[in-house]
């Protein structure tokens, strides 16, 4: 089974249609990746986000709507992440900006071994459609410089979408501490502290107006989370220095089934 994430604030225009997507493709990709169950993850919306995302619940794609305290993208992907006890889980953003063929390579590479396999818009094979203004560009690309010093080797660390190992990503959440929209990089590099291997798969991305991150009022603090998140996992490093990777197979029945889709598929 496969459970994803939505963190939800006021998106009551963009959400519904990604919804409805995301059902389409499920029933495409269900023979594969077994049943797919979406949790959103609300916290404080003043529209009708919730109501919209419950009133998606359907057989073919169940949707349950769950409400975070805290505010922040992070906070809001740890509540759901904390909600799910499927063997592989994941997150994706509610404007539908990754093509959702994603959900078929990264589980693709779960299968192979990976950990945790992120969307990326730098990967070979990406094709992206942005409309940034000249800040966000330029603010992207100063952030992507510090997180190549937090998490040398993975080039688009803020694709909102991301598959991982059940087991790994509710204990790796577990010891989130970023809130906010850098609560990837924090991932990411916790991952590899523990010996993850992280893929970056490539991604048709669009972009969808109507996004809730304000350079002005997100940007500033994004960079100071950087920070904290240098620090804390510079600290985890100190006390973790080696860890084997990690070698328990992600293979669930729903893969030995699909032997023929899957060559590589093994035993579980
Ligand atoms: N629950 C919750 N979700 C949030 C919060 N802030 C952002 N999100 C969600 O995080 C996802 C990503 O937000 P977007 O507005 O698409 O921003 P972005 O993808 O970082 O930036 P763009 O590239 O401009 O789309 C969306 O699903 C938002 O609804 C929050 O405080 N709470
Ligand atoms: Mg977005």
């Amino acid at each position: 089974m496969l459970q994803i994430v939505i963190p939800a604030y006021n998106e009551q225009d963009r959400l519904p249609r990604t919804l409805r997507e995301l059902r389409r493709h499920v029933l495409r990709c269900r023979p594969v990746t077994g049943p797919v169950e979406v949790v959103v993850v609300d916290n404080a919306s003043t529209d009708a986000t919730a109501a919209l995302a419950a009133a998606a619940d359907s057989p073919a794609l169940p949707v349950r709507v769950v409400h975070c305290a805290t505010p922040g993208k992070g906070a809001a992907v740890r509540a759901g992440i904390g909600a799910t006890d499927a063997p592989v889980v994941g997150f994706m953003d509610a404007d539908g900006a990754t093509r959702l063929d994603a959900i078929d390579e990264a589980w693709r590479r779960l299968a192979l071994g990976a950990d945790v396999a992120i969307g990326s818009r730098s990967a070979t094979g990406s094709w992206t459609e942005a409309r940034h203004s000249w800040l966000r560009a330029g603010g992207a690309r100063a952030y992507r410089h510090c997180t190549a010093r937090i998490v040398p080797g993975v080039a688009d660390t803020q694709c909102g979408f991301k598959l991982m190992r059940g087991d790994l990503g509710r204990s790796l959440f577990a010891d989130l501490a970023a809130t906010g929209f850098a609560f990837d990089v924090e991932l990411l590099a916790l991952a590899r502290v523990r010996g993850a291997r992280v893929e970056e798969i490539p991604v048709v991305w669009t972009d969808v107006p109507g996004s809730t991150f304000d350079p002005l009022r997100h940007g500033l603090g994004s960079f100071a989370e950087l920070a904290a998140i240098a620090w804390r996992v510079r600290s985890a490093r100190a006390v973790q220095p080696a860890v084997p990777p990690i070698l328990q197979p992600v293979l669930q029945p729903a893969f030995t089934s699909v032997a023929t889709d899957y060559p590589f598929a093994v035993e579980a």
